[in-house]
């Protein structure tokens, strides 16, 4: 179909790297940075409409509109199918066809996935072999079996017009055709970690996600892994790979992930987690000494920098860099720049890649098959005002709530109107490979898997006062929140259980008016259905409720439940998912982690 002049098998060796190195600096995919400051790093420039992410470009294509869901834009396969092979058709005439086998997860783990990408971009080889296990460790992995994601990916003629990025779950397929950046080429990424991968969970009973995933040590060496879920933008990468703040000496971080982690429940009923990523695709501006020193020591070699500024001596800057704004460079484009041009000299979503190992934090853990126990999630996002620093959920239910309602409000790198509030279900509205609603009631499901699952939590690092200022210095210093965090997962740190809003107090009444005083959303996806999990209870059961003595089931109506307390004296009603039968109350409020 594609018809490449050559097929060429890579191995993921540092042969192979130097070889296609030296093709692709040929061909002016890749720009020789200075190799005495920064040795072993390239410079690439994309086209200028190929930037970001495409999301309006990304299908799943199921075939039942309603199985990818309304957080999806959906074509039926067969008609995917056929559009994108009449553009894949002859595609690669004139180049070299690269096939890469690679590997999510450690050697020798059952969390590990194999995919075999066919890609015409000497530049995505060079990404995917620093963002994946590559070669033959993979196919290694794969022995005789046809267990792998099919990826195919041609940048053809970078038409924006014919630019698609479509999911095949039941076929365990990826097709990519018309771009050549990041999220959409490099496809073990959003396309195979996220969405494919996502799809496969439901079905096998774990969670793709989008969580970095991080190792915090006490001074007493005592190490608790922590998963968290922001969206773009919140500072995932820095979170990942944070400093320990003067005040807590004796503390260090161990950097697990910072974008993907593939959860599973372990024999021990706890969840386990992986990292299925080799390297960092990070974003370059906003990143320095004083943000996160960890990922600029991380750059200083073995880098590809993508669409970043180009200084006279052959290294790069970004705004947000250390040094001060050169008197000139090329700016990401290639074109001549200056301070006055009055436009950025890095493109707002430039780039780094990057291997994990390069980062000073870097977790030996990394590569264990087992993972790590996961003792806490995080659900974070920006928001200006009423979401506090950090509160706990009840139990996994009303965690998993926490992470269904998480929303974010709009930063000046993206495009449209900033500080407007967007839903973003667990950060993964872009990344859900099916229905949303069916998405919620497998992560409902995983109480019954997960004996001891781990605390919820949700945090915000962005709340304003009256002068628009932060209130909280964020970077080194949210070490304070995680140490509360993991305090409260052993079961101490101190907690206040203040109760869910209610229509009458004043506390609340002000709350619901400055929620109302938030500008509407513009773009917001309809919600989706809700979803239906299975009856716990009937009357006459022994229930639970967080901060009530145990009581029985006198009436279900709708989705509340009325339960008798004490000698039949009080009654209540409660929404049903606050409720738990008393058996298994203890293990859904969590057990030790
Ligand atoms: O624009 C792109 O293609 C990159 S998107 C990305 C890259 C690394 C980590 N996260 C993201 C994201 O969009 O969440
Ligand atoms: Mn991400």
């Amino acid at each position: 179909m594609c018809q490449p002049d050559d097929i060429y098998w890579c191995d993921g060796s540092e042969e192979q790297k130097d070889n296609l190195t030296s093709v692709a600096l040929k061909s002016g995919d890749l720009i020789a940075l200075n190799q005495e400051k920064l040795p072993g790093c390239y410079l690439h420039r994309s086209a200028l409409n190929d930037v970001a992410r495409t999301e309006n470009l990304t299908y799943v294509c199921t075939e039942q509109r309603e199985d990818a869901g309304p957080n999806n834009n959906w074509m039926a396969p067969a008609e995917s199918y056929d559009k994108l092979a009449k553009i894949f058709s002859g595609a690669m005439r004139g180049r070299t066809l690269y096939v890469i086998p690679f590997l999510m997860g450690p050697a020798s783990s059952s969390f590990s996935k194999v995919g075999i990408q066919i890609t015409d971009s000497v530049y995505v080889v060079l990404n995917m072999r620093l963002m994946t296990r590559m070669g033959q460790i993979a196919l290694d992995h794969l022995g005789d079996s046809d267990d792998f994601t099919r990826c195919l990916h041609s940048k053809a003629d970078l038409d924006i017009e014919r630019r698609f990025i479509c999911h095949y779950p039941q076929d365990n397929t990826i097709w990519s055709v018309g771009s050549g950046y990041g999220g959409n080429a490099l496809l073990a990424k959003k396309c195979l970690a996220l969405r494919i991968a996502s799809k496969l969970g439901q079905k096998e009973g774990w969670l793709a996600e989008h969580m970095l995933v991080v190792g915090v040590e006490n001074p007493e060496g005592e190490v608790h892994y922590i998963c968290g879920a922001f969206p773009s933008a919140c500072g995932k990468t820095n979170l990942a790979m944070l400093v320990p703040p003067p005040s807590m000496k004796g503390w260090k971080i161990h950097t697990i992930g910072d974008d993907i982690a593939w959860l599973r429940v372990g024999p021990d009923g706890r969840l386990w987690a992986i990292n299925p990523e080799a390297g960092f695709f990070g974003v370059a501006p906003g990143t320095g000494s004083k943000t996160n020193p960890n990922a600029m020591t991380t750059v200083q070699h073995d880098t590809i920098f993508t669409n970043v500024a180009l200084r006279p001596d052959g290294t790069v800057w970004w705004e947000g860099h250390d040094d001060p704004a050169p008197s000139s460079a090329e700016d990401w484009r290639g074109k001549p720049w200056t301070p006055n041009s009055g436009h950025p000299a890095a493109h707002p979503n430039s780039r780094f890649t990057a291997s994990i190992k390069q980062c000073p934090t870097y977790s030996s853990e990394w590569d264990k098959p087992q993972g790590v126990p996961i003792s806490a999630i995080l659900f974070g996002a920006r928001r200006n005002k009423l979401v506090p620093l950090v509160y706990q959920s009840f139990n996994w239910q009303h965690g998993t709530f926490l992470g269904a309602t998480l929303a974010s409000e709009t930063t000046a790198a993206a495009t449209g109107a900033v500080g407007v509030v967007r839903r973003d279900p667990m950060a993964m509205l872009p990344f859900c490979g099916y229905n949303m609603g069916d998405y919620w009631a497998h992560w409902l499901s995983m109480a019954q898997r997960a004996r001891h699952s781990p605390k919820i939590f949700r945090v915000n690092w962005f709340q304003r006062n009256e002068q628009g200022k932060f209130t909280w210095p964020g970077f080194g210093e949210n070490l304070r929140v995680l140490r509360w965090v993991v305090e409260r997962c052993k079961g101490g740190g101190e907690a206040e259980e203040t109760p869910e809003p209610c229509a009458t107090c004043d506390n609340c009444r002000r709350s619901a008016q400055l929620e109302a005083s938030i500008p509407a959303p513009a773009e917001v996806a309809p919600p989706p259905p809700a979803p239906q999990p299975a009856p716990l209870f009937v009357v006459g059961s022994r229930v639970r409720v967080p901060r009530h003595e145990e009581g029985e089931v006198i009436a279900i109506a709708g989705d509340m439940v009325t339960i008798t307390f004490g000698d039949g004296n009080e009654n209540k009603t409660f929404l049903a998912s606050y409720v738990q039968p008393s058996e298994t109350a203890a293990n859904l409020n969590g057990g030790p982690s």
